[in-house]
């Protein structure tokens, strides 16, 4: 068996959050776990297409996507997040809703340089000529976590290495 929790991934959009967490959503299903990933795709396309990036809508986004985690943690499921989650005091209430060791915080820190050097969606280039406005890291801010439970250097591991520093994690800590 397993114990169910929440692993909150948070950094800037291009840090790799997504990416990771279906990584780690894959390396815990070849081990027999079962997990679901929440992102943008599947929370902000449809539960939460009324929001936008403000500092409140955020806000509200962060909040609803810790109730449907804590969903899926009552229902014995390990959950992946991968939203940026920018605001310290979003991520703090959401880590409130949970047990003390059911709520993991992986911090993917990758300087802004090289995020916007990936750009995969033209977002950044967007933001830099005010296109997109309250861009993450350009014209809205992104408060790093100071307590996250594991962080990750995403521009210098490769996927494998971060994927193997996660499960090093949840393997110590008895959550596997
Ligand atoms: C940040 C934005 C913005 C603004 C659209 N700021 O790289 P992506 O495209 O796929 O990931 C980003 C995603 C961020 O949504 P989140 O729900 O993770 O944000 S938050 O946690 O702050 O609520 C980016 C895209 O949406 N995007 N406009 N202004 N990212």
């Amino acid at each position: 068996g397993h114990k169910s929790c929440v692993l909150w991934f948070t950094g800037l959009s291009g840090s790799g959050k997504s990416t990771l967490a279906n990584a780690v959503g894959h390396a815990l299903f070849s081990q027999g776990f079962n997990s679901y990933v929440l992102d943008g795709d599947n929370i902000r396309h449809g539960l939460n297409s009324d929001l936008g990036f403000t500092k409140e809508d955020r806000r509200e986004n962060i909040r609803r996507i810790g109730e449907v985690a804590r969903l899926f943690v009552d229902s014995g499921q390990i959950v992946l997040t991968a939203f940026i989650s920018p605001f310290l005091e979003d991520r703090e209430l959401v880590r409130k809703m949970f047990p003390k060791d059911e709520f993991i915080e992986i911090y993917l820190h990758c300087p802004i340089d090289v995020c916007e050097t990936r750009d995969p969606k033209g977002l950044y280039k967007k933001a830099r000529i005010g296109e997109i406005s309250e861009f993450t890291g350009i014209s809205s801010p992104y408060e790093a976590p100071r307590q996250a439970e594991i962080v990750i250097e995403t521009n210098k591991l490769t996927i494998e290495q971060s994927v193997k520093q996660i499960m090093l994690y949840l393997i110590e800590r008895k959550i596997l």
